[in-house]
């Protein structure tokens, strides 16, 4: 997903361009706002950190692009491409260190395993919608 700070910023097409000369098929693609419900669940697993609001706040606060990719080892190589949450500790040319500063607004998510790709897939997308 490109966050509400990436879509702001237009960074849409570089992100889009990196995912595709990588390789990666976009089986699924739509740019809307989350709903705080939609929010809440999404990032459900957080719900306890002290940060869980800003999270839910900023996560809803524009425009988002939602990716469905598939791929070889598209999880863990996705995650690579982003880089750590925190774009200090990012690795040099991810995309976190290359567009974020700040743990809190650091540009793209990514599903960190089969299981929560599926169940995000499930939140964000409908059936009909992955190709
Ligand atoms: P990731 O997005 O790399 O999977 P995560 O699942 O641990 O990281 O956290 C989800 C998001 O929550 C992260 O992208 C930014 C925010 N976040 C994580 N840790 C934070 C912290 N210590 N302070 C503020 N925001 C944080
Ligand atoms: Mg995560």
């Amino acid at each position: 997903m490109i966050k509400p700070d990436g879509v702001k910023r237009g960074l849409t097409a570089e992100i889009l361009a990196r995912i595709q000369r990588k390789g990666y098929r976009v089986v699924g693609l739509k740019q809307f706002v989350i709903s705080r419900e939609l929010a809440e669940n999404h990032y459900g697993e957080h719900k306890e950190r002290p940060f869980f609001g800003e999270l839910v706040d900023f996560i809803t606060s524009g425009p988002v692009v939602a990716i469905a990719l598939e791929g070889e080892n598209a999880i863990l190589g996705w995650r690579g491409m982003m880089g750590a949450t925190n774009p200090a500790n990012a690795a040099p040319g991810s995309i976190r260190a290359d567009y974020a500063t700040t743990t809190g607004e650091n540009v793209t998510h990514g599903s960190d395993s089969p299981e929560s790709a599926e169940r995000e897939l499930g939140l964000f997308f409908k059936p009909e919608e992955l190709l």
